[in-house]
């Protein structure tokens, strides 16, 4: 082969190189152009590590027996955010568009239910996390909200159970608010009220002896369907003794260990909406999972409970602060 024909081959070879690199480059900088887009639905514990690597993000952690009323807590949470600002706080946007969607579908009355209602939350803690971006203007800055939706039979296996609460539940570790629901129908019920707050007594000690209780971590104890305990007070003066008595308990029996503890009435879905608005109470609790104020001890309450509960929240503060 001469001299003049080895350059030759030598520069064709080298141009082919060229353009198949070039070639390539193309279909690369093709697939850059594709972006994956969010699936909407509710996320797993791992896909929310995007999230709360770019923002500040509080983590909030749902927890209450099957029927308490979770599902339709979060769900009128977005609804509201929807309409309305909440705490000064505008909806700013949610990777979970569809996990809340598929959950609110039921909630609304275009659905030509009677009565709305939720879907049952299927068991198993993957898929459950739900998603809000959350904007100030006085602040002028975002807050990123991820709220669990978890299936309330889970917890039933862990009451008493530390290792399997260690082992299925280690999320409540990484909770900012742990948010405990009692669910005001059963409270408003008198055989089934002292077992319904037994059990969620029994819940937090399993979640306090496991370790997975953070002192950092903010209690909120919410009574739901205040729609119902209201009603029923009516009648059975007894009810509001009770709640009186159920704060007693908890801060008797859990003041040393949290730092910050909070009793809240709400009505996420009043079956009378004359009686009450959709979403009564919960602006507060709103506030508790944007704000987390520490060092802020107490009940929020309605007017119909209000006079009971003073002392011994004043009790509470004065043990865990001196003050
Ligand atoms: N009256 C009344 N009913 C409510 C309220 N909130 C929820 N409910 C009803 O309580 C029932 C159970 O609510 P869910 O939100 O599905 O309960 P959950 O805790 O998510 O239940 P699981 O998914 O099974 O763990 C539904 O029929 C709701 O409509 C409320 O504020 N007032
Ligand atoms: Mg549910």
């Amino acid at each position: 082969m001469s001299e003049e024909t080895s350059i030759h081959i030598e520069e064709t070879a080298e141009r082919d190189i060229v353009e198949q690199i070039d070639t390539q480059t193309e279909v690369l900088d093709a697939h850059d152009d594709i972006f994956e887009l969010p699936h909407g639905n509710a996320l797993e514990l791992d896909e929310t590590y995007e999230i709360t690597a770019a923002n500040k993000t509080n983590f909030i952690v749902l927890i209450g027996p099957a029927g308490c009323g979770k599902t339709t807590l979060v769900t009128t949470v977005y609804q509201m955010f929807q309409k309305n600002p909440m705490e000064d706080y505008y909806f700013a946007g949610s990777r979970t568009l569809l996990g809340f969607e598929q959950r609110a579908f039921l909630t609304r009355t275009t659905s030509g239910h009677a009565f709305p209602d939720t879907p049952k939350t299927r068991r198993g803690i993957s898929d459950s996390i739900l998603h809000l971006k959350l904007y100030s203007v006085i602040r002028d800055s975002f807050k990123e909200l991820l709220i669990t939706d978890f299936s309330g039979e889970d917890y039933k296996a862990i009451i008493a159970n530390v290792n399997l609460a260690k082992e299925e539940f280690g999320v409540i570790k990484r909770a900012d608010n742990l948010v405990l629901l009692i669910d005001g129908e059963l409270v408003s019920n008198k055989k089934r009220r002292n077992g319904a707050v037994q059990e969620t007594l029994e819940l937090l000690k399993t979640i306090i002896d496991a370790g997975l209780f953070s002192n950092r971590t903010c209690l909120d104890i919410v009574i739901s369907k205040y729609d119902i305990v209201k009603e029923r007070s009516i009648e059975d003066s007894a009810i509001k003794d009770f709640l009186s008595n159920v704060q007693q308990k908890f801060i008797n029996k859990f003041g040393n260990e949290v730092m910050k503890l909070n009793f809240y009435y709400v009505s996420a879905m009043p079956k009378d909406k004359n009686q009450l608005n959709i979403g009564y109470g919960l602006d507060k609790l709103i506030n508790s999972w944007v704000e987390r104020k520490m060092g802020s001890v107490g009940v929020i309450q309605s007017n119909l409970l209000k006079q009971d509960f003073k002392s011994e929240f004043n009790l509470f503060k004065i043990r865990t602060y001196g003050v």
